[in-house]
């Protein structure tokens, strides 16, 4: 069941479509599902703040009580934007992301932690999903913001939330700012044929990222460990790991990051 989107006009001043459900499963995976039907608009967007069964990276659960976060789904048209630019997306979404929350959390420390993970004083805030629709037309990014979470709901013990940073979150205008960014970002990227250092989206992943320059864990998709110093993005997107004495840092397209120091 949907409610009506009236409690969010900053947003639907932004995206053409806005959908709040009351309560649902996942908001990524009912927007997937409704592109393979609908024929949805660029910026539509489906949100709500009870999803139950919140989907994380490699069937990960994302925990949110009722009322606790918003998870919030966009669907972006992305035909244009040529296929081996497309690892920028969630960067993208999660740099529009820093940017939104820094710009409500002016006095803490918010970071991107590399690829798409929001931080405030190194405990995750906001974890960022992309999923492709079912035709690969177009591309889902789901944002999971931990909003009025009270400490003992908080899921792990490395998550915060804007309550236990003692803030509340103005979520229309977190969601309207995070769109207008992340649009902005991908019209740039686009322009500039799918190069993110002529675009500035390299330069801007890297201002935002707190993980360059930080001893890192990296436990890659097959099962390998890679320990180093984040040393840099490449103009792909991806994260540079230079293990001690290597000449040659790696190149990591996915993986799990910890950060080793903050
Ligand atoms: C993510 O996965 O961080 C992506 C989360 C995306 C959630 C959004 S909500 C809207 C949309 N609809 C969905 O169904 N999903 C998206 P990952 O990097 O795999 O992190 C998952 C891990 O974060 C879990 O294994 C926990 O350790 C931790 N975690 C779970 N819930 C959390 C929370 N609320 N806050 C902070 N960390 C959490």
């Amino acid at each position: 069941m949907t409610i009506p989107a009236s409690g969010y006009p900053l947003t639907a001043a932004v995206s053409p479509r806005v959908q709040v459900a009351e309560h649902t499963g996942s908001t990524n995976a009912d927007l997937v599902a409704a592109a393979s039907t609908d024929d949805l608009p660029h910026l539509s967007v489906l949100l709500t703040t009870d999803q139950r069964s919140g989907r994380g990276r490699l069937d990960r659960r994302w925990e949110t009580p009722p009322g606790s976060a918003l998870a919030l789904s966009v669907l972006l048209h992305v035909g244009d934007l040529p296929i081996e630019a497309r690892g920028w997306i969630p960067l993208a979404a999660g740099w529009a992301m820093t940017e939104a929350i820094r710009a409500q959390l002016s006095d803490q420390n918010v970071a991107l932690k590399w690829p798409n993970d929001v931080l405030v004083g190194g405990r995750k805030i906001c974890g960022i999903l992309a999923e492709a629709t079912l035709d690969f037309a177009a591309v889902v990014v789901g944002s999971g913001i931990n909003t009025a979470m009270a400490p003992e709901q908080l899921p792990v013990e490395t998550a915060t939330s804007f309550a236990v940073e003692g803030e509340v979150c103005d979520e229309d205008r977190l969601i309207a700012d995070y769109l207008v960014r992340l649009d902005r970002a991908l019209v740039a990227l686009t322009t500039a044929g799918g190069d993110a250092v002529a675009s500035g989206l390299h330069a801007d992943v890297v201002a935002a990222c707190s993980t360059l320059s930080l001893p890192v864990r990296v436990f890659l998709p097959d099962g390998s460990l890679l320990e180093g110093i984040a040393s840099g993005i490449d103009a792909e997107g991806r994260l540079q790991v230079a293990r001690a004495g290597a000449i040659e840092p790696e190149s990591v397209s996915a993986g799990d990051i910890v950060h080793l120091r903050f």
